[in-house]
C-alpha cells in the first residue's frame, strides 16, 4: 500500500470520527493534545506510550477534585484514573492499554539471544522443548533437560558445589535482560563474600521451576537456586523470581522450595534481592531444609 492510499484512509476515518478539514495529504501524525502538553515529547512523532506520563495518566475529565485522583494514582501502579469517555475507555488508557498487553505478549514470546549469553560469559543449555511454542504448550518439557543440556553441564560445571545458580528465560525475556546485571554478579559475589562454595552459573533456555531438582541432582548441589522470568502482568514485564531448593530428589514437590519474587524495579529491587537471596541460603545451609520445612 502507498504512502498516499494510508493517508487517504486515515483521512477518511478521521473525517468519520467527526474531524473536520482533514485533506488527505495534511495527516502526518494524530496525538491527542491534552497528552502532548504533559509529554515533552517534540510534535516530530507520535508520543511513546511507555512515557511515565502516560503510565500515570489522569484521565478523569471534571473532576471534583482532581489532586485526590493524583494521589490515589501516586499509591498504586493499578490502572485507575484512566477516566471515560460514555461507557468507552478513552482513547489513550485504551493504547496505553494495548501497548502493555503487546509488551507482556512480547515478553514472553521473544527469546533470549545467545549473543546476549556469550557477552556475559554464561554456557547456554537447553530444556527437552525444542522451540518458543512447544515450551509455551507443553510445560512437561520445560521442565526435563535435554541430553545436550545434561552432557554440557557435567562437562563444564563444577560437581557438588553448595551452591549452585541458573538463569532461565522461564516466561519473561525481559526478566533475564534487565535484571541480569544487576541481580547474578551481585549474587555470585556475595555466596562468596559469605564464604560460600559457588558452582559455575549457566542459563537455561526454555526452562520451568521444576528443572532446577534435575540439575541439583546431577551436580549434587546442595542448595539450587534458579533466577527465572515470571508470568508477565499487564503493568509489569520484567519481574524476576528466585526458586530456592535444598538437596532436590525425585520425590520433591513444590512445597519443598521457596520462592522470591517480584524482583525488578519496582518491587524488590534486584540488588536487595541478591543480598535476601544470600540470607536465605545462608538459613537453608543451617537448617539443611528449604520450603515449608525451613524456618524463617
Ligand atoms: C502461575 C502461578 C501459580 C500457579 C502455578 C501453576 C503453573 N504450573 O504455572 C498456581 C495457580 C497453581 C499457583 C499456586 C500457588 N501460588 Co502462585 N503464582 C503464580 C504466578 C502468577 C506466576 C509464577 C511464574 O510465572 N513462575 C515461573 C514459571 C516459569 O514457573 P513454572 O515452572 O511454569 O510453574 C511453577 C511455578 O509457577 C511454581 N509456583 C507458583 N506459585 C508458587 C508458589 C510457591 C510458594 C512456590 C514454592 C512455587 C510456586 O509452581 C509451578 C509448578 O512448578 C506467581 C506470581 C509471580 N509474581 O511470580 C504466583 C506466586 C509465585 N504464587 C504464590 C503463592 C502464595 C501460591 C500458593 C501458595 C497459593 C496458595 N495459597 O495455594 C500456591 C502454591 C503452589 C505451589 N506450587 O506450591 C505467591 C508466592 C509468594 C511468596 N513469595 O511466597 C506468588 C508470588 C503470587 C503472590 N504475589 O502472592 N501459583
Amino acid at each position: 500500500m502507498n504512502e498516499q492510499k494510508i493517508q487517504d484512509i486515515v483521512a477518511t476515518v478521521l473525517a468519520q470520527l467527526g474531524e473536520k478539514d482533514v485533506s488527505p495529504a495534511a495527516v502526518t501524525k494524530v496525538v491527542d493534545a491534552q497528552v502532548t502538553q504533559q509529554s515533552n515529547n517534540s510534535n516530530e512523532s507520535l508520543p511513546d506510550l511507555g512515557d511515565k506520563c502516560f503510565k500515570k495518566w489522569n484521565g478523569i475529565r471534571d473532576a471534583a477534585d482532581s489532586k485526590v485522583i493524583d494521589d490515589l494514582m501516586s499509591q498504586t501502579d493499578a490502572r485507575v484514573g484512566t477516566g471515560r469517555t460514555g461507557p468507552r475507555p478513552r482513547t489513550t488508557a485504551l493504547l496505553r492499554f494495548l501497548a502493555d498487553h503487546s509488551r507482556s505478549k512480547d515478553t514472553v514470546i521473544k527469546n533470549v539471544e545467545s549473543s546476549w549469553l556469550q557477552e556475559r560469559n554464561l554456557l547456554e543449555v537447553q530444556s527437552c522443548a525444542a522451540d518458543k511454542d512447544v515450551y509455551l504448550t507443553r510445560p512437561d518439557l520445560g521442565r526435563k533437560l535435554n541430553d545436550d543440556a545434561k552432557m554440557l553441564i557435567r562437562d563444564n560445571c563444577k560437581k557438588s558445589p553448595q551452591v549452585q545458580v541458573v538463569l532461565s528465560d522461564g516466561l519473561s525475556l525481559d526478566a533475564v535482560t534487565v535484571n541480569h546485571d544487576e541481580i547474578l554478579p551481585p549474587l555470585i559475589n556475595g555466596l562468596k563474600n559469605a564464604g560460600l562454595d559457588v558452582g559455575t552459573p549457566f542459563f537455561l533456555r526454555y526452562g520451568r521451576v521444576k528443572a532446577q531438582d534435575e540439575i541439583g541432582m546431577l551436580l549434587d548441589a546442595e542448595v539450587n537456586l534458579l533466577l527465572i522470568g515470571e508470568r508477565p502482568g499487564l503493568g509489569q514485564s520484567e519481574s524476576l523470581s528466585c526458586y530456592a531448593i535444598y538437596k532436590p530428589t525425585d520425590k520433591t514437590v513444590e512445597s519443598d522450595r521457596t520462592v522470591i519474587s517480584n524482583i525488578h524495579a519496582g518491587g524488590t529491587p534486584p540488588v536487595e534481592a541478591a543480598a535476601v537471596i544470600v540470607d536465605l541460603v545462608k538459613t537453608m545451609l543451617a537448617q539443611k531444609a528449604s520450603g515449608i520445612n525451613l524456618k524463617r
